[in-house]
């Protein structure tokens, strides 16, 4: 298992590493899965790859796997949490689209109707 070096330190490496508690719903060899602190929606869950990379811009061709991993992770979080056929993934790259932690996250939400364009 990959473990974020102490320069990369987010609220999220810590939850990597146990040090804060999370409310896991899944966790593999390169990510884990956890319900948001601050739910926007009924269902709001976290992806966050184990490999620190700080924003999703930050990614490179050596993270393809990694990202269609996540992806598919998403859709069984999803399936999980009851909301399979109707759910939004999120990616805030960067402070100016609302990003707070910057340490890569998917935001999985639904279990309301959702509406568009978001904020
Ligand atoms: P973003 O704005 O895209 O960077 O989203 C960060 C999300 O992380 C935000 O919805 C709240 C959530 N969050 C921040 N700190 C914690 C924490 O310590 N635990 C959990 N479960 N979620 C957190």
């Amino acid at each position: 298992m990959q473990k974020p070096a102490p320069s990369d330190e987010t609220i999220f490496s810590k939850i990597i590493n146990k040090e804060v508690p999370a409310d896991i719903v899944y966790e593999d060899d390169l990510c884990l899965a956890f319900k948001d602190i601050m739910p926007a929606a009924p269902i709001h869950i976290l992806i966050i790859p184990k490999k620190p990379i700080p924003r999703l811009c930050d990614a490179t061709s050596e993270d393809k796997t990694l990202l269609g991993h996540l992806n598919l992770v998403a859709n069984q979080v999803a399936e999980d949490a009851g909301i399979g056929e109707a759910f939004r993934l999120v990616v805030n790259n960067g402070a100016d689209a609302c990003q707070s932690v910057f340490h890569l996250h998917y935001h999985v939400i639904g279990g309301r109707n959702l509406q568009w364009p978001p904020g």
